[in-house]
């Protein structure tokens, strides 16, 4: 029998969440280990010193897209991958769009700040803060507007794109100020009501 999956990284980490939910949606095995960031166990899996990790046997993936779309290709149950071109390259941009914009203003720029402010003093550095509260009404304008046309990021049903986004959106939902920064985006905020309907995500995102 296949052994199942090795993932690394802690849970409350939004990519790692990302990896478990596309494990859910396809209901398969997996194993979560922690593991310590800059750690030389981490560093010999991933160089970037980045998690999640998969290790399926032999074979060790890191970045979480790569990592889902293995999932999504290896095992069966729900296409998390679109199959017609313009929804697998809609789905792309979006990964993109989560990796270099979203989780760098509202995961790290806010979420982290808050968290393990970076500040001198061990105080929040306003300056993150302020960025990102200018940053992510546009983004979330942005997003509205794109869900004001499509059911999910990935196309007709939830794939890759919306298992990377969703986990950032539910922490900032959760965030300060996240009253203000959703009331003008109601479509982002019926998006996120929906996907933590899913199964997946009400065992994940708690
Ligand atoms: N692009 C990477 C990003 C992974 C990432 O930044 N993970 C965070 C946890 S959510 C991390 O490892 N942070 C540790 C660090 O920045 O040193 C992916 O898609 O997996």
């Amino acid at each position: 029998m296949k052994q199942p999956l090795t993932l690394y990284g802690p849970e409350f980490s939004t990519y790692v969440r990302s990896v478990l939910l596309c494990c859910e949606e396809k209901d398969i095995d997996y194993n979560l280990q922690d593991i310590t960031l800059k750690s030389k166990k981490l560093l010999n899996l991933n160089p970037f010193g980045r998690v999640p990790v998969m290790q399926d046997g032999d074979y060790v993936v890191y970045e979480s897209a790569a990592i889902c779309l293995y999932i999504d290709t290896q095992f069966q149950g729900p296409a998390l991958t679109p199959t017609n071109t313009v929804d697998l390259v809609r789905m792309q941009q979006w990964i993109s769009i989560a990796n270099c914009y979203l989780d760098d203003i509202i995961v790290r720029n806010y979420l982290l700040e808050f968290a393990f402010p970076s500040g001198k003093t061990g105080a929040i550095d306003d300056d993150k803060i302020n960025l990102a509260l200018k940053l992510i009404p546009q983004y979330l304008a942005t997003l509205d507007h794109y869900l004001s046309r499509a059911d999910y990021f990935s196309g007709s049903r939830p794939g890759i794109a919306d298992y990377l986004i969703i986990p950032m959106l539910h922490y900032l939902r959760k965030a300060p100020r996240a009253e203000e920064l959703f009331e003008q985006h109601p479509i982002v905020s019926q998006y996120i009501k929906k996907m933590l309907e899913r199964k997946s995500c009400i065992k994940i995102l708690r």
